[in-house]
């Protein structure tokens, strides 16, 4: 059971705050929350202990994550790196295989995406809309020196699995680089039950 449907509503969304006017749930992930995700675990452990700044908040809509409903939110990801990793989210897939749609706001960043096998990644600047697939894991990285924002759509019955990026990573890292940022694929690539894990999620029913 779900509950009743929300009734019809428009929400402000300012591209210069990353507010959401009526919010929901708002969430933030400090460095400290980002543990075993950044390569360069020590620079984060320096970084905690220097104020453990918010890498990035979450404003959420009032719109439920349940079946038939369409939550939306935007992510304001601060600029900065760890080491030479920049800031990013923790990453997830949807373990409902649902597609999501992603909207630049201000800022710039990059939209890694993996599916066990292959990495895709997409620049999304402001007026850009970057699709995420079913089946896909994803995370952004702010690649510039200001607040990346955007806003995300996704079906409400999608789930966020985080584990599976934790243990099985993202297939590759965005790094700073001499032309500003590079996405660097990781050597070895994921273990075989990672890749059945999205084996599985690729399968049309
Ligand atoms: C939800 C969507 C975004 C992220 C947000 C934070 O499906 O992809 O709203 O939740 O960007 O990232 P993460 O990986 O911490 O959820
Ligand atoms: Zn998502």
């Amino acid at each position: 059971m779900s509950g009743d449907l929300v009734r019809p509503f428009a929400a402000g969304i300012d591209g210069a705050s990353g507010g959401v006017d009526p919010a929901g749930v708002v969430s933030e992930r400090r460095l400290s929350d980002l543990r075993g995700l950044f390569r360069d675990a020590a620079a984060l452990e320096r970084a905690v202990g220097e104020g453990d700044e918010v890498v990035y908040r979450v404003v959420a809509a009032p719109v439920p994550e349940v079946e038939g409903e369409v939550p939306f939110s935007v992510t304001t990801i601060e600029a900065g790196r760890v080491g030479d990793e920049f800031y990013m989210t923790r990453g997830h897939a949807h373990p409902e295989p649902q597609g999501e749609v992603y909207f630049g706001l201000s800022g710039r960043g990059v939209l890694l995406m993996y599916d066990g096998e292959e990495v895709r990644w997409v620049e999304i600047r402001p007026g850009v809309a970057g699709y995420i697939p079913p089946g896909w894991a994803h995370r952004t990285a702010n690649v510039g020196g200001e607040p990346f924002r955007f806003l995300a759509v996704y079906p409400g019955s999608a789930g966020h699995d985080y584990a599976i990026v934790a243990e099985g990573g993202m297939g590759a890292r965005v790094v700073r680089s001499a032309a500003g940022y590079e996405v660097v694929e990781e050597p070895g690539g994921a273990g075989p039950a990672v890749r059945e894990y999205y084996r599985r999620r690729k399968k049309r029913g």
